[in-house]
């Protein structure tokens, strides 16, 4: 706690702190949530970034700094009201940054959003209030003037993705090829269909836009009546294919199991989902989307899945050295439930087309 408080000190906004307990949240930073006594001062998250992965902070804070403030003029352009609860304030340390370097981490402060909750499973209801907020979250970066790093180059790159794949296999550091060979294979020989988005951009046929990158549905705050308030973890706002955020939503929430889920039956795709998000997304999107790009959408629910499986198995056999595990084959049990949702996209894809084109 006395650690903390000395933390805390550093951004003098926060007055006085009456307990600071750790949240379970993330598997990149650690959380906390700082309270204050008083009913009329807001409380606050205290963030450790995680400097091994986001190795260049001043980067991370400008872009998420632009990106805010461009959301907040909008918001007030529209004469929204409550605004603090709609886009994310990060509170400024004593020399003026939004960070505060201990010496050894990197932390930051941002307003703790009353009355909110995050959920785990959305309904239909939800998923449609989450589309409109993703696909407006996206429009209204879409004109920013500001130009913003790429803070993990390569985060969402497909190729990348393979080739890092390739180097685990290639390394095969901890011993564990042999057991996931069906799995590596499986995955290579979807590889080059599940790389046309880059292959599209390089003939000059397919843009990037600012987008969140992480929009899984635990980043998202809803409101005691189940209405969406804001977007959080803007850690890895970047340049991305618009793909990022619908893929990377429907990857979470359209998902009938768990991102770890071991039972496979329970994993499947569920269209009651993703129909309320595709509509909510295009309402909202439709002004800045080309016509590939929402002809793509199916594509995008099928290649977050395919990613995080991609991603997940390098680590696995790369010996579990990215993602915080909490038993011995976590990443092998998330692997394999990725890739068996992977496969119900591919199912639904027919399905996915077919309702997209009743929007259009
Ligand atoms: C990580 O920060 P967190 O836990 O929300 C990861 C995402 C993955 C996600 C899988 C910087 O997100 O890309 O999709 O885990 N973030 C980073 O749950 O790698
Ligand atoms: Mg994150």
């Amino acid at each position: 706690m006395s650690e903390l408080l000395n933390i805390i000190s550093q951004f003098p906004e926060i007055k006085e702190v009456k307990e600071t307990r750790r949240l379970n949240s993330g598997w990149i930073n650690q959380t906390y949530l700082v309270e204050t006594p008083a009913e009329t001062t807001p409380n606050y998250i205290l963030q450790r970034i995680n400097h091994q992965i986001f190795t260049d902070i001043d980067m991370l804070q400008r872009n998420i700094e632009a990106a805010t403030a461009h959301i907040r003029r909008k918001l007030e352009a529209k004469g929204e009201t409550d605004i603090n609860r709609k886009v994310l304030r990060f509170v400024p340390a004593t020399d003026g940054k939004t960070y505060y370097f201990d010496g050894e981490s990197y932390w930051r402060v941002s307003e703790f959003i009353a009355d909110s909750q995050t959920l785990e499973a959305v309904t239909p209801e939800s998923s449609y209030l989450a589309g409109l907020k993703f696909g407006e979250f996206q429009a209204m970066l879409a004109d920013i003037p500001d130009e913003l790093g790429e803070i993990i180059p390569n985060f969402h790159n497909m190729e990348f993705r393979l080739q890092q794949l390739r180097e685990a296999v290639a390394d095969n550091k901890a011993g564990r090829l042999a057991e996931v060979q069906d799995l590596v294979d499986a995955i290579e020989a979807d590889a080059e269909k599940m790389c046309q988005a880059e292959q599209l951009f390089r003939e000059g046929k397919l843009p990037k836009h600012i987008c969140h990158c992480d929009t899984k549905v635990s980043n998202m705050l809803f409101d005691q009546d189940g209405k969406v308030l804001c977007v959080i973890d803007l850690d890895t706002i970047m340049p991305s294919f618009i793909f990022s955020d619908f893929g990377d939503f429907l990857r979470t929430a359209a998902n009938t199991g768990k991102e770890d889920e071991p039972q496979l039956e329970n994993v499947r795709f569920n269209m009651e989902i993703f129909k309320p998000f595709a509509k909510g997304y295009l309402e909202s999107a439709r002004s800045f989307l080309t016509p590939l790009e929402i002809e793509m959408l199916p594509f995008a629910a099928q290649l977050f899945p395919y990613m995080q499986a991609v991603r997940f198995l390098a680590d696995y056999i790369n010996g579990d050295t990215y993602y915080h595990i909490q038993f011995a084959d976590h990443n092998l049990v998330r692997t394999k439930a990725q890739y068996k949702f992977y496969q119900e996209t591919c199912k639904a894809e027919p399905e996915m087309k077919a309702y997209i084109s009743t929007l259009i």
